[in-house]
């Protein structure tokens, strides 16, 4: 199968996972708490390019997909939607755009984003709990829980913030916000893929290892595509860190250097890869091709 017809397969399980695994929105006149249902898929159901859960699914078919890894699919796109949510809020990052769509905020209010970010977290580890037995549920729970919490993809969250008031953030700074708020959750993806098939302890250091090269990467040409796409392109507001002189990989390094440290990473987390068993195949080709994306 090509690359784009798995990559297809993928989606084709994850949107009506969405749409299954959510709560409903309940039907009119009913007394169930509408508005929150409404956020909470407004904001889940506006696109995105699915990386999270697609990494999930690929990792766990490694090693035959022993437990159905749909809703651990599902729950790590809940809490990357819920950091987005999050962080557009006025009080973080103020966005208008995120998705080609207007933000939570906008489309709602402030509040019952916030809400909806909050729902979204919490749905996450429920999913967690009604889809997996022990002792597999706590492993997973344990990925996630590290991933989303104050160590990395909201401690990241707040050094970036804290970065983002001092115009002279080092490069060691950079990659600790980087590698907290981007690569933690794209290496628990793969874990969780990984703990759906029944992975071993080695397998899950490489499938780490692959995801910590790849969250690199991944930051690396985000920073390279607000400094030189469009918002059009993007889905959301470009050339953003220049204009709030925040510090990123192009800042720090210039374009010529930042398109070097992504291609390495890239080609060390298909090196990573290689540890594993397993077709890699589609697995490299993701890797490949988000190094190469326009969005
Ligand atoms: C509020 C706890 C909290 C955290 C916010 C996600 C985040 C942390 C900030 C958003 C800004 C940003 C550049 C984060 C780094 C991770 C990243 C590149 C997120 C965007 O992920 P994509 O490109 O988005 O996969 P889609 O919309 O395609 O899912």
């Amino acid at each position: 199968m090509d690359f784009s017809t798995k990559l297809n397969a993928h989606l084709a399980r994850i949107e009506p996972g969405i749409d299954q695994l959510l709560p409903p929105v309940a039907a009119s006149g009913h007394a169930g708490p509408r508005r929150i249902h409404e956020a909470m898929r407004y904001s889940m159901q506006a696109g995105g390019k699915r990386l999270r859960p697609v990494l999930v699914l690929a990792a766990a078919e490694l090693f035959g997909e022993k437990s159905n890894a749909l809703p651990a699919a599902i729950a790590i796109e809940c809490v990357h939607t819920y950091s987005l949510i999050h962080d557009d809020l006025p009080c973080m990052d103020n966005d208008d755009l995120r998705r080609g769509r207007p933000t939570a905020h906008k489309k709602f209010d402030e509040a019952t984003a916030l809400l909806a970010g909050d729902a979204l977290l919490t749905h996450a580890f429920a999913l967690l709990a009604e889809n997996y037995a022990p002792p597999l549920v706590a492993e997973m729970v344990r990925e996630l829980a590290t991933a989303a919490g104050s160590a990395h993809l909201i401690g990241g969250q707040m050094e970036d913030l804290l970065a983002e008031k001092k115009a002279d953030a080092t490069a060691a700074e950079l990659e600790f916000i980087h590698l907290s708020k981007t690569a933690a959750m794209i290496k628990a993806s793969l874990a969780l893929g990984g703990c759906c098939g029944s992975a071993t302890k080695n397998n899950l250091g490489a499938l780490h290892d692959a995801g910590h090269h790849l969250g690199l990467a991944f930051q690396i040409i985000d920073d390279i595509l607000d400094a030189t796409a469009d918002t059009a392109t993007l889905g959301k507001t470009a050339g953003k860190d220049a204009k709030t002189g925040k510090t990123t990989f192009v800042k720090l390094h210039g374009l010529g250097a930042s398109r070097r440290f992504a291609r390495e990473h890239t080609d060390a987390a298909c090196a990573s890869l290689d540890r594993l068993p397993g077709d890699k195949t589609f697995l490299t080709a993701l890797i490949q091709n988000m190094s190469s994306r326009s969005k």
